[in-house]
């Protein structure tokens, strides 16, 4: 998988389908960046296999207590080393424009990761928050935790950071409000990973909210419907046994 790396970002798709968000490009963009990727599943054929997973969409129904999860959008995330942050933010924050505003993201590093390589952090507790609107700087802000810390302040919530430190091919699920970020990678080594961001499988398009993401995703649409086009957000597991034929 992580041979695909420089392929995606230099625009080598193997299905000759542009990802919807390709927000770093070789020789464009500053090499001490998190590149990142967003639906590449449309334009490879093995990240498809990866993040449209049965089993992915299993454990995230389980967790969440759903019928069954569809993919909303994956990401492809590559840290090299020097690479910056990413803020602290809840994934459900970006995706007002799905009904009912949730989600359950799996994510799963390609290498071992570690504090020192600016691997995933979670505050503990935080899906037990409520949701906030997404604020301030997504990439690279010089203070990746003012968000967070700025909601804690107000909220009177104690912070308590989880990193996650897990083997190449680890995993690692999370709650939709629960507040997460990364920091630089200080390591000598690169800090890839790829996620899911999943739904449950019977949500649809909000008829009216365009915050977020929507911008993007909200073309999707249907006329005079609400339905989400399994084409473009594929069911992945259901408790009566249906899966999208992705
Ligand atoms: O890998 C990262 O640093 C961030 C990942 C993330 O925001 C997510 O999986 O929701």
């Amino acid at each position: 998988m992580n041979e695909k790396f420089p392929k995606l970002f230099s625009g080598d798709f193997e299905t000759g389908i542009e990802p919807d968000e390709w927000n770093w490009r070789q020789g464009r963009d500053p090499e001490n960046v998190t590149r990142q990727i967003c639906n590449a599943w449309k334009s490879d054929k093995s990240i498809k296999e990866l993040v449209c997973h049965e089993v992915i969409g299993k454990v995230c129904a389980q967790l969440m207590n759903w019928n069954g999860s569809r993919l909303l959008q994956d990401n492809v995330l590559w840290k090299p080393p020097g690479g910056k942050t990413l803020s602290y933010h809840q994934d459900a924050a970006y995706d007002d424009w799905i009904s009912p505003q949730t989600m359950m993201t799996c994510w799963i590093p390609l290498d071992d990761v570690s504090q020192e390589k600016g691997t995933l952090e979670y505050v503990k507790g935080s899906h037990l928050w409520g949701l906030a609107p997404p604020r301030g700087q997504f990439h690279s802000p010089d203070d990746y935790k003012k968000e967070l810390t700025n909601f804690a302040k107000k909220n009177d919530k104690k912070i308590e950071i989880q990193y996650v430190e897990v083997p190449a091919g680890g995993v690692a699920f999370h709650h939709g409000y629960t507040w997460h970020g990364s920091g630089i990678n200080t390591s000598r080594d690169n800090r890839r990973a790829v996620v899911a961001h999943c739904v449950p499988s019977d949500a649809e398009f909000h008829p009216t909210n365009v915050g977020g993401t929507a911008r993007i995703y909200k073309k999707y649409k249907k006329l005079n419907s609400n339905e989400l086009e399994e084409s473009f957000f594929p069911i992945l597991w259901t408790k009566k046994g249906y899966r999208t034929n992705v």
